[in-house]
């Protein structure tokens, strides 16, 4: 019998650190999974390490259901993101390993294409209303079907989502956590005008995004939402944190805005009331922070059942193996909505050189085995793991806020 011989996991800072998980089973075939949570690295790395990679060796690789329960269910403590990302990695370089053997893409191992692209929305930002406007023709003019608009709200420093410069949007920039200022009737006043001053000068020819980041309680997120419903946003994201399901109940009775939420939430079970009692529209739980392609999977069936569409998070701190996994299963599901995608650095491109392409606004893979993706660990041992946070918000009056 083929078994589970090695387990890796390597740590590495190419543009930004990443946590990966390489196994290569007795038959010498490797796969590949990401285990990246962001300014936690070193948790999910010592999770993996410590407790996961002793219980897989000598396993059958095959067999990928059952050592998602056995890792789920076995280690009696449940859930969380540390949790879930490891088995995550596990379960996605278990997919990659079975593609290789069947000689086939995941997607095919999925049930085949249901669609012959992924569409994707991009990053647009400006720390201004024209410096985001060009930023958004610059978008358009690349082809992209779909723009998530953010612009820095005046004399709020810790806006989320603006670029500084012309380089890619880095939040986890510090090696303690940057504090930064917040002002919610400050935003509640600007995000709107910008929002409105896209549609004006573009039309409505493309899909118009905007993320919250989980800044605003639900009543002014029902007074937000209102606010945009003629820039036909095709999503207002985390409008408020999600830990308060009922929430988006109330957000709902006063606006058609869409909601989307997810990015944080990692398994069927924290998304199944806002699922099942339609308080969302979009579930953006991904493979690598919801328990692997199997699981996400799971919530992707459940969502299609409520007329819930997927928008997967996509950002840089999700590696290319994630990206590579997220087509995969994009290119399958039925309840596809749409996918975050935000061009990694070049180094972290040379560490992860990826079949995955983009056209049109469009990604797509080819027929490569498994899930089209290497890893290449001289190159990555060229950058070192660098400690980064993410930044924390605080009010005027200096009291925390939701980053
Ligand atoms: C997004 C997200 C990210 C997160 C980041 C945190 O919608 O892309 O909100 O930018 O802030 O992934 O690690
Ligand atoms: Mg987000």
């Amino acid at each position: 019998m083929t078994t589970i011989e090695r387990a890796e996991v390597f740590v590495a800072g190419p543009g930004r650190n990443f946590v990966t998980l390489r196994i290569t089973t007795s038959d010498g075939v490797t796969g590949l999974g990401d285990a990246t949570l962001n300014g936690r690295e070193l948790a999910v790395a010592s999770y993996l390490r410590d407790h996961v990679v002793p219980l897989l060796i000598g396993r059958d690789p095959a067999r990928i259901e059952d050592l998602w329960q056995y890792l789920y269910r076995g280690v009696y403590w449940r859930r969380g993101p540390v949790t879930m990302t490891a088995i995550a990695a596990v379960d996605t370089a278990l997919w990659d390993i079975k593609g290789k053997v069947a000689g086939l893409p995941v997607h095919q191992l999925l049930g085949g294409r249901s669609r012959d692209g992924v569409t994707v929305y991009c990053h647009a930002s400006g720390t201004d209303i024209p410096s985001l406007l060009d930023d958004v023709a610059r978008f358009r003019e690349a082809g992209y079907r779909a723009v998530r608009a953010q612009a820095a709200v005046p004399d709020v420093g810790g806006t989320y989502g603006v670029r500084k410069g012309t380089g890619i949007y880095e939040p986890a920039n510090a090696a303690l956590p940057e504090e930064q200022l917040w002002d919610t009737e400050a935003y509640l006043r600007f995000a709107p005008t910008y929002l409105t001053a896209v549609r004006e000068e573009f039309g409505f020819d493309f899909h118009l995004l905007h993320d919250v980041h989980h800044r605003l309680t639900p009543i002014e997120a029902a007074r937000f939402g209102k606010s945009v419903e003629d820039a036909q946003l095709f999503w207002m994201e985390d409008p408020t944190p999600a830990e308060n399901q009922e929430a988006f109940r109330l957000i709902r009775q006063h606006t058609t805005t869409p909601i989307a939420v997810g990015e944080v939430l990692t398994s069927i079970w924290d998304v199944q009331h806002l699922i099942t009692e339609q308080l969302i529209d979009y579930v953006r739980t991904t493979v690598v922070h919801a328990g692997g392609i199997t699981h996400l999977r799971r919530i992707f069936d459940l969502a299609a059942l409520y007329q819930v569409r997927t928008g997967s998070h996509g950002a840089t701190d999700l590696s290319p193996i994630t990206l590579a996994a997220a087509v995969q299963v994009d290119l399958t599901v039925p309840n596809f909505g749409i996918q975050e995608y935000m061009e990694h650095a070049e180094v972290t491109r040379e560490v992860f050189p990826s079949g995955v392409t983009l056209s049109d606004g469009l990604l797509d893979v080819d027929d490569t085995p498994g899930l089209g993706v290497e890893y290449d660990e001289k190159a990555a041992a060229r950058y070192p793991y660098d400690p980064k946070y993410l930044p924390v918000a605080r009010r005027r009056d200096g009291s925390v806020h939701d980053w």
